[in-house]
């Protein structure tokens, strides 16, 4: 399988003595079998206990591995939904600040997006000023964290204000037939961690459908919530085009890169470093170039069209490139090892939120208050690390892919509107009736050092481009699928007659040689957009989510987030292929419930494929299965 590893960089990075993931991974080899397969538990201190088949099939408490599996999964989905909720609630915050005029550093974008908003929460909006219509939704979207009715008597009809903004009745119905209608995000992740404790719960099916609530609380109070409000205040993306792979990095330039999730301070550093561009000249730069990394990259590019500089096993390869004078990071996917790197290099790394800072580097905390002084001191610290840097021997690969990204759901209708302009969704609806398009498959999630610098997504896409089938995704996917030249309209040649077809009708009512086959949709918070999208298009067809012709896939996740989004795609009736495969394998009834049983809960169940070819040939299956548009 092809590789996207770029050898003159490894190599570089052995001279100048960088360890890389790929290094401390070797290292941690052979790693434990009982962690391997989640059957090992640590939940109290007289553990750890661990589950070996035929001699110990319990823990000290009596737990077996049905109760150990499905307790950790629980915890792993909590931990991963805390990370959208908290997210979510940044945003929110800064909503707050600017409609209170607190702040005067923020515009907000999209008033369409928040009147929509406010409407579909049922507030009044007449007479009332952008602020005041702001103020009355962030009220409402804290509700989500604050209520307490309902918490113990769960059957009260009060649950996430946000399906109101996003949530289709059908679903709705099924999952208030299952009870796992959440009351309020944060207790329900504080619920799951007290379920999981010793001396709680014992069913392994009830922990499961905790799993299933915790789903909803990611995809709406987490993730829905914090695309929506982000759109408000920074813009709902459009298409756009740009550049992508370590090649976006520049030689005589003052580089900076923004990494991390938030849009909140790069947003700024890039708005300053447009400004500031004459301090980086007087120094002998040719200005600032400011390029992203991972999910704040994907930010930036969907509203900004900023180049997009890797993914998340690609951040200690561009301080390699010896080319960077500033990497500045907010929160989640963060290496720690960042640090050792940056000092290899007069790289100033530069943490900004106050639960992630790393030993050695320099912390600026970052408050909406202040977030134009700390851009502004941001720069200022990259041009101080570019003169160090100056004449000394840099790096940078040659590669540079081009892309289109910004399709957000709104952009996908006013693309589609040049075909219908009254019904935007019927052509791709036709299409999927008639097969010409097999189906849409989201892609998405990270890169995983346990697959050793494989291209499983890219290979993934490929094949089932090829197979008819409209890829759209997130996250590191996004920069992988980009860097691989397949979000380029002249990807189009590689995608199956009918959906070329397709592709090119649309992109030329859009003045475009086609549209590219794989669909840049945002960061890892905007799977919520998917979702969206799917949740538009059975309503638009009058078909319930299980029976439309989508499917989901992370071929490569790491981060317990993506288990949480993977959870939400499930809830929404999405069948989800995943690798590597869940550590449920010691679990009889986990492994029934996720891969058989859900089918009937929520139609929808977990899928594997250890090779792109296996997980195309099963994804494949279940569009093939699904005709009934
Ligand atoms: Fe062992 Fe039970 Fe404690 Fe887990 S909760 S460590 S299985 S005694
Ligand atoms: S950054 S969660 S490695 S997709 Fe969103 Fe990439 Fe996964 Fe982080």
């Amino acid at each position: 399988m092809n590789s996207w590893v770029d050898p003159k960089i490894v190599s570089k990075a052995r001279r100048d003595k960088a360890k890389l993931v790929f290094d401390r991974f070797e290292e941690q080899q052979p790693q434990c079998v009982f962690g391997l397969g989640d059957v090992c538990c640590k939940n109290c201190f007289q553990g750890p206990c661990r589950i070996i088949p035929g001699k110990q099939e319990e823990g000290v408490c009596g737990a077996n591995a049905d109760l150990i599996v499905t307790r950790n999964l629980l915890r792993h989905v909590a931990a991963g939904t805390a990370c959208h909720t908290d997210h979510a609630k940044e945003v929110l915050l800064a909503l707050l600040k600017i409609s209170e005029g607190k702040t005067k550093s923020y515009p907000i974008k999209d008033k369409e997006k928040l009147f929509f908003v406010a409407r579909k929460l049922g507030l009044k909006t007449f007479g009332k000023s952008v602020k005041q219509v702001a103020k009355s939704v962030v009220l409402e979207a804290l509700e989500e964290f604050r209520r307490q009715e309902g918490l113990l008597k769960q059957r009260e009809g009060l649950t996430l204000n946000w399906f109101k903004v996003r949530a289709n009745k059908e679903r709705m119905k099924a999952w208030s037939k299952l009870d796992i209608l959440p009351v309020n995000a944060d207790a329900e992740i504080s619920h799951a961690l007290h379920q999981t404790t010793m001396g709680n719960d014992a069913d392994p099916v009830n922990v499961l459908l905790s799993v299933l609530k915790l789903g909803l609380v990611d995809g709406f109070a987490g993730m829905s919530l914090a695309t929506d409000v982000q759109d408000i205040i920074f813009g709902t993306p459009y298409l756009t085009k740009s550049t992508a792979n370590l090649g976006v990095l520049k030689k005589d330039w003052v580089n900076i890169i923004v990494h991390g999730h938030l849009p909140l301070l790069s947003e700024k550093v890039l708005e300053w470093s447009r400004k500031m561009g004459l301090h980086a000249k007087k120094v002998g730069a040719k200005g600032i170039n400011v390029v992203g990394m991972c999910c704040t990259g994907n930010e930036l590019l969907m509203r900004q069209g900023v180049p997009m500089a890797g993914h998340v096993m690609q951040q200690e390869m561009a301080l390699v490139t010896g080319a960077v004078d500033a990497t500045v990071v907010d929160l989640q996917c963060i290496y720690p090892s960042l640090q050792d790197i940056a000092s290899c290099y007069n790289t100033r790394l530069i943490t900004t939120i106050d639960f992630v800072k790393i030993p050695g580097a320099l912390h600026l905390p970052f408050e909406v208050e202040n977030a134009d002084r700390s851009a502004k001191k941001i720069i200022k610290e990259a041009v101080k690390a570019f003169q160090k840097r100056k004449g000394k021997n840099v790096l940078i690969p040659e590669k540079v892919s081009e892309l289109y990204g910004g399709f957000s759901v709104e952009a996908i209708k006013t693309l589609l509107s040049k075909l219908d302009k009254k019904n935007p969704f019927k052509p791709l609806i036709n299409e999927m009736k008639s097969g010409n398009v097999l189906g849409i498959v989201a892609v998405v999630g990270c890169r995983n050092a346990k697959l050793r610098g494989q291209a499983f997504q890219e290979e993934l896409t490929r094949i089932l481009i090829k197979n008819n089938v409209l890829v759209v995704g997130t996250g590191c996917w996004a920069h992988a699928a980009a860097q691989a030249d397949l979000m380029n309209p002249r990807a189009v040649k590689l995608a199956g007659d009918g959906l070329k077809h397709f592709l090119e009708k649309v992109g030329e009512a859009n003045g475009l040689e086609a549209l590219p086959p794989a669909w840049h949709m945002g960061s890892c918070v905007d799977c919520s957009r998917i979702g969206a999208l799917f949740t538009q298009l059975s309503e638009a067809s009058n078909t319930s989510l299980p029976d439309l012709p989508i499917a989901c896939s992370a071929p490569e996740y790491m981060a317990e987030k993506s288990l949480a989004i993977g959870v939400y795609f499930l809830d929404l009736g999405v069948t989800t292929h995943v690798n590597p495969a869940l550590s449920i394998k010691g679990s009889k009834i986990a492994t029934r419930v996720l891969t058989k049983d859900l089918e009937k809960l929520v139609g929808s169940r977990v899928i594997f494929g250890s090779t792109p070819e296996t997980a195309a040939k099963k994804i494949i299956g279940v569009l093939k299965s699904k005709r009934n548009l």
